[in-house]
């Protein structure tokens, strides 16, 4: 994007600017304050971690939000910033006082800066620090994705702005995230870091700003540093006006905080007694009261409007920049600078002084223009041409057509891996609507699982095309490697969280870009532990994609120890806003796949469906953890009914008869061994059963979600667990059995009162074939016979090995 430098402001915008950033300051600080001395001290809530943090950051968002932003930008808040943003958006109009008093309240202005639980136009949800910053830098890569696609092109292309606290920068994502910008030729990305030189514990090291400085540079980024404000740059113009700026360049962080935190004094004392022996410095510091001296030397670039604007209408490129804007943390306010200050809260004796000094009277603290030296009506108008408030922000987008079945030729003997390779490569073939709008991305592991046939049709995305030399050499090769701004695969380097924070960017581009995105993204299941807090932010902020994970638990066998997952189906049972599937065969697989396309795409404040009493029409993200294992297919029609059962989470491959003793549960790769075992007990316990359980998350949520229901009074209230085992008789013991903690369906038992053994994998690291390893964790068929006969009163099975 080029824009135009701006114009420089006028002294009227700018009188209006600093109007307007004092009352940022007081309706943040004045939220903070009422939330914890009005309403916390009534419910004994001590509330910290804001004013200072906040304060750091007014300045620079009052210049942004209130000039520079248009409404195609998109800003990652730094998290405890949160009250300055709704102070802005409160003096814009889209913010309400009732949320501003309720904040960190039920219901009130959140915290940390929601996209979802907040009302107020929040671009990307922070709170973990680190996310946010990387999610602006995907979110650009993604912009430039959808318009190399030829969408959107009638918008203008924003700038994607993260707001960092300098202590942020020891969170890795964000180096993992700078790399993989420089790979893909990151634009329009711009970095603020709010350079207070204080984390939440302590003043950070010397210089630092110099090592960010290299790093950003080194990976092409431009680097602006913002250091002194103009009164500062005045003064060093003045005779002995270079000593001085020695003197701070000089200055310790520890001690300039100190100095900032005791004043005017403390600054004249020690100036006079370091420099105070060079006339022109002398007469520089004398000439000042106390007050002007203090100004004066906390009048860094990050609290002064001129520089602040200037710098940012100076930019007239598309090239990343990172600015190292040095601030005070809690500039402004009583302990600004103190080293302590990152939960310090203003007394209430400190809020009456703040108060008189900006002259609001008693009852008047939100009133939008109390105090200001300007006519309302002049803020009013400045207010309502703010370019940023121009336009609608948020956008929606059409859904894609889903298809009725995603066709797949199923081989006899297939893994749910090379099942979702070849699904893939279905879909690849056509040029339908859903084929175009589909995306995949991979940390480095896009040929090993099984992405590689989509890929060779579809094409990698690059902005610039780049041949594959070993195509153009004719060298033998069963992947094409090309890359061209239409190829619909973004390849990652290794860093699981890229991918989710990539995933995240790309899931939300029908409401960022306007233009929707089908993500799926691929990865071996333990990983996703690696990346689990961006996970975890991504659906937080409702972004929506299938996360395909693959080979998973102890069956990818020979593949190493060091490789095998168990609390991945822990994690998708209790992640929100991810719904988890487990199929074992591949026209399972096939229906959650076409599912999961409409699924991701749903929006809606939706009621829990009667049918399943789950919240289907809200939508979310999905997740599929698949196997490398192959196993032997069922020839089956896929008839209505079972498909839906398998979506809702489960179905009888075995239905138990009336005086059933044993239920065999499974779900996903171990389902020959659950057959086997049938097969082993049917002649010594009666009527058997066997429960293909294809989504323990969807089964758990849609029973609690029933009891729920049930415990407000609707009675006939029935989820599709209770449904399946209501004929099961009350003796009958359940052995649930599955590649990965056994709590993911001990939980069965509880829905009616019947017995369980669950049967799963409690510790890793054993290598060695599935049957070595199956029997070394007991999740074989013996184990699960073991299992029934200790379980069910009757005769000794007589196919039961002892166990070792
Ligand atoms: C991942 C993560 N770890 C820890 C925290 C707790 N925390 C919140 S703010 C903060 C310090 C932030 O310092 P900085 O980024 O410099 O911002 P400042 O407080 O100076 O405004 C910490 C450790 C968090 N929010 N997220
Ligand atoms: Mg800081």
């Amino acid at each position: 994007m080029s824009e135009n430098k701006e114009a420089t402001p006028n002294t009227g915008e700018l009188d209006i600017l600093r109007e307007l950033e004092k009352k940022v300051l007081w309706l943040a600080s004045w939220t903070i304050h009422s939330a914890n001395h009005l309403r916390g001290n009534v419910d004994g809530l001590k509330i910290g971690g804001h004013q200072a943090s906040s304060a750091s950051l007014a300045t620079i968002m009052t210049a942004l939000y209130f000039r520079t932003l248009r409404p195609q930008d998109r800003v990652a808040v730094k998290p405890h910033a949160s009250p300055i943003f709704h102070a802005i958006q409160y003096l814009l109009g889209r913010q309400s006082r009732q949320k501003l008093e309720d904040f960190r309240g039920y219901k009130g202005a959140q915290s940390y800066p929601s996209r979802t639980k907040d009302s107020d136009d929040v671009d990307f949800s922070t709170g973990s620090v680190g996310l946010g910053v990387a999610q602006t830098l995907f979110s650009s890569l993604v912009q430039d994705y959808v318009r190399a696609h030829g969408w959107g092109l009638e918008r203008p292309e924003a700038r994607m702005i993260a707001l960092v606290g300098d202590a942020e920068l020891d969170e890795g994502n964000i180096f993992e995230a700078i790399l993989e910008g420089w790979k893909q030729g990151l634009r329009n990305c711009w970095w603020i870091i709010d350079y207070n030189r204080q984390s939440l514990d302590a003043v950070i090291r010397e210089g630092l700003w110099a090592r960010y400085e290299k790093l950003f540079q080194a990976f092409g980024w431009d680097v602006v540093i913002l250091k002194y404000g103009s009164l500062l740059e005045e003064a060093f113009r003045q005779p002995g006006g270079e000593t001085l700026r020695r003197w701070i360049d000089n200055c310790p962080n520890q001690l300039y905080s100190a100095l900032v935190f005791q004043g005017g004094a403390a600054w004249r004392k020690r100036l006079l007694d370091e420099i105070g022996d060079q006339d022109p410095v002398t007469r520089l510091i004398k000439a000042r009261s106390d007050a002007e001296l203090h100004r004066l030397m906390t009048n860094l670039a990050g609290h002064d409007l001129p520089t602040l604007i200037e710098a940012f209408s100076q930019v007239d490129h598309d090239r990343p920049i990172c600015f190292i804007a040095y601030t005070i943390k809690g500039f402004g306010l009583p302990f600004a600078g103190h080293k302590d200050n990152h939960a310090g809260l203003m007394t209430a004796a400190q809020m009456e002084s703040f108060r008189a000094a900006m002259k609001i009277r008693p009852g008047h603290e939100w009133d939008a223009f109390e105090g200001l030296s300007i006519a309302p009506a002049v803020l009013q108008t400045f207010l309502e041409r703010v370019p940023l408030a121009a336009g609608g922000r948020r956008h929606q987008s059409e859904r894609i057509v889903v298809p009725v079945e995603l066709p797949v030729t199923i081989q006899p003997v297939m893994s749910t891996q090379a099942g979702f390779g070849a699904l893939l490569n279905e879909l690849g073939r056509g040029q339908t609507d859903i084929a175009e709008r589909i995306v995949t991305t991979s940390p480095d592991v896009t040929v090993s699982t099984n992405l590689g046939s989509w890929v060779n049709r579809r094409g990698l995305f690059a902005r610039e095309k780049l041949a594959d030399t070993f195509k153009s050499e004719q060298i033998p090769s069963t992947f094409n490697w090309d890359f061209s701004p239409k190829g619909q695969h973004i390849e990652l380097g290794i860093a699981e969280m890229n991918l989710f924070i990539l995933l995240s960017a790309l899931g939300l581009s029908h409401e960022i870009n306007g233009e929707r995105l089908l993500p799926i993204g691929t990865l071996y299941d333990p990983f996703i532990q690696r990346g689990l807090d961006a996970l975890n932010y991504a659906c937080y902020q409702e972004a929506r994609f299938i996360l395909v994970a693959t080979p998973s638990g102890i069956t990818l066998a020979t593949e190493g120890g060091a490789h095998q997952s168990i609390a991945t189906p822990l994690i998708g049972l209790a992640q929100d806003g991810l719904a988890a599937f487990e199929p074992a065969f591949v026209d399972e697989l096939a229906v959650i796949l076409l599912f999961a396309f409409d699924y991701i795409q749903r929006q809606g404040e939706g009621e829990a469906s009667e049918r399943n009493w789950l919240r289907d029409e809200t939508g979310g993200s999905v997740y599929l953890r698949l196997s490398t294992r192959p196993i032997e297919q069922i020839k089956r029609p896929m008839t209505p009914e079972l498909s839906q059962a398998i979506v809702d989470g489960a179905y009888w491959q075995r239905v138990p008869g009336p005086n059933c003793q044993v239920v065999v549960a499974y779900s996903g790769a171990v389902a020959p061994e659950a057959i086997q075992a049938i097969g082993l007990m049917a002649e010594d316990r009666r009527d058997v059963g066997l429960l293909a359980v294809t989504s323990a998350d969807r089964l758990n949520a849609g029973w609690t979600a029933a009891q729920r229901a049930r415990e407000r009074g609707l009675v006939h209230a029935r989820s599709h667990i209770e449904k399946l085992l209501a004929d099961v008789p009350s003796h009958c013991g359940i052995v649930s059995v599955l590649d990965g903690h056994p709590a993911t369906l001990a939980w069965l038992g509880a829905v009616h009162g019947h017995r369980v053994r669950p049967l799963g994998v409690e510790h890793f690291g054993q290598t060695g074939s599935i049957p070595d390893l199956y029997r070394h964790y007991g999740i074989d068929a013996n184990a699960i016979v073991a299992a029934a006969a200790a379980l069910t009163p009757g005769r000794p099975i007589r196919h039961l090995r002892t166990l070792p």
